[in-house]
């Protein structure tokens, strides 16, 4: 079993991959004060990409200083339609430069292209273009009050929507450009400025989004963006006394490290963390739809989505099929690289995800589950692993319970009526990120939809996600949303002013 096939990499990808990529740090390509190196690996191919710069505490002082001074400067100055203007601009440059940062985007990550196409047309570019039409229209209100020691009730109050400051924006490793887009858009968008820490693993998308970002007219220091570690870089700046916000996508382990390396300024956190979510099918739904949507719900991305379906309920009556529509689906992807035409299942992002995931594997063995399908690694290089699926899973299984983050799921039946004892078997993990319901019954539907404990459910479809539609996560999947207007209100503050006449 072989997946060396031969890639073919562009010139400008070549050329960009050979380039001495540096921090950018208020607007110039700074070495990082270590002159220490990260290299970069093809998940698919392990083979050396390139290497970028390791950030350290020294630099990320020197990108909140530069992110400090850009705030109350020439950029605070900014009328909100040019904010707005320079956004369109960017997600112009995005859109010129789609074909390279696509396949970036797969040599990065391990991603099949046309998904890199689908994430970067479909959803990048839609959402910054989506947060640049806010921009120009941030306003406050007035309030009709009398406050004490206003004569005669004489009084006006009105509040104003300011940024709320320098943000500190750390992203993760499984959708490396979006994530890095949906953090700069609406902070731009609101005014503030940024420092992007990307993931070790897949920092080149970002690095080519500052050439671009240095293009747009923004000024320089608004965006900073520092390559490095975790522990080292990203744990500065979840620190930093000169941040006032932290946006974090990640893990649910690294999120409470987050909160806790905040509490020195109290900063305010947004955290976007992992999900062990639930699909749920009832008897008279659409399996015509149900079938495929499950297996992309799972699969999509090779499981290494926060939003994956992972735990599968199945009304006992469709069980059968339903599982056996799955496993047909499953054994028919093409296992390769993303820049190979044809190929739909992509590798894990690294040596230690694929382990991680195989010891899930093994794990699902042991507590008696019954592999189905898939269970091993594929191919003689990469990060491979085959799709899989467990059958008779239960709820006190710990691969029913914990995010794997790979391409297994855990299928059950049901057979009860009552809607409240599914769902409490539903929620019954730390998670609440995502969810569907797949019923042609519209109550059962909508009933289950409202008893599923998570930011975001979907009916007869899973993981709609739209730049309007509000995105995060209950219980320890999160702290706070964003698309949308509430995406945009959490770089925002809101300012009282009252005067007495
Ligand atoms: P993490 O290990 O949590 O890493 C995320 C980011 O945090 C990376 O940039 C990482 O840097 C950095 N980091 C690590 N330790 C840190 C520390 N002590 N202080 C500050 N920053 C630190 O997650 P991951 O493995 O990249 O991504 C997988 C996880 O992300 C999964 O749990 C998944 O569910 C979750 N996720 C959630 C969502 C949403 S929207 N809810 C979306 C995608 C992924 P390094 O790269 O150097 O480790």
């Amino acid at each position: 079993m072989s997946n060396n096939q031969q890639i073919t990499i562009s010139d400008e990808v070549k050329e960009f991959l050979k380039s001495n990529h540096k921090l950018l740090i208020n607007g110039e390509w700074t070495p990082s004060s270590s002159n220490e190196k990260i290299e970069v690996f093809d998940p698919a191919t392990e083979q050396l990409l390139t290497e970028v710069d390791s950030g350290n505490a020294a630099d990320i002082d020197a990108a909140v200083a530069a992110a400090r001074k850009a705030l109350t400067g020439e950029w605070s100055k900014i009328t909100s339609h040019d904010r707005a203007r320079m956004l369109d601009r960017l997600a112009d440059d995005i859109e010129a430069n789609f074909s390279a940062l696509s396949e970036i985007e797969v040599l990065d990550n391990g991603m099949p292209l046309e998904l890199a196409q689908y994430s970067i047309a479909g959803h990048g570019t839609t959402l910054l273009r989506y947060f640049a039409s806010w921009a120009n229209k941030l306003h406050g209100q007035t309030i009709p009050v009398s406050p004490a020691g206003a004569i005669n009730g004489e009084s006006l109050t009105y509040t104003r929507k300011e940024p709320i400051g320098v943000v500190g924006a750390i992203i993760p490793w499984n959708s490396p450009l979006i994530f890095a887009i949906l953090k700069l858009g609406p902070a731009l968008a609101a005014g503030c400025t940024v420092i992007l820490k990307p993931a070790e693993l897949t920092p080149i998308s970002a690095l080519f989004l500052g050439h671009l970002i240095q293009k747009s007219g923004i000024p320089k220091g608004v965006v900073n963006i520092v390559t490095g570690y975790g522990e080292t870089a990203g744990q500065a700046l979840s620190e930093h006394p000169g941040v006032d916000k932290i946006t974090f996508t990640g893990s649910t382990e690294v999120g409470k490290k987050i909160v806790e390396a905040s509490i020195g300024n109290l900063k305010k956190v947004t955290l976007e963390l992992g999900g062990k979510n639930p699909v749920v099918i009832f008897p008279d739904a659409d399996l015509e739809k149900a079938i495929p949507g499950a297996a992309r719900a799972c699969f999509f991305l090779q499981g290494q989505n926060c939003m994956a379906g992972t735990r599968l309920f199945v009304h006992e009556d469709i069980y059968q099929v339903v599982i056996a529509g799955i496993k047909e689906m499953a054994e028919a992807f093409t296992i390769g690289h993303g820049l190979i035409s044809g190929n739909d299942f992509g590798p894990l992002i690294s040596k230690t995800q694929k382990e991680r995931v195989m010891s899930y594997i093994d794990l699902g063995r042991e507590e008696g589950a019954e592999l189905l399908t898939g269970g091993n690694s594929y191919g003689d290089q990469g990060h491979f692993v085959q799709p899989t699926i467990f059958s008779n899973v239960n709820g006190d299984m710990r691969i029913a319970k914990e995010e794997i983050f790979g391409p297994v799921l855990c299928a059950q039946s049901f057979s009860s009526q009552d809607l409240e004892q599914i769902a409490s078997e539903a929620n019954d993990t730390p998670y609440g990120l995502s969810g569907s319901v797949w019923s042609q019954d519209i109550s059962v539907a909508h009933k289950m939809a409202m008893l599923i404990d998570a930011g975001q459910v979907s009916i007869n479809c899973h993981a709609a996600v739209d730049p309007a539609i509000p995105f995060g996560g209950n219980k320890q999947s999160g702290w706070g949303r964003e698309f949308g207007a509430e995406g945009l209100e959490a770089y925002l503050k809101t300012k009282a002013t009252t005067v007495i006449f």
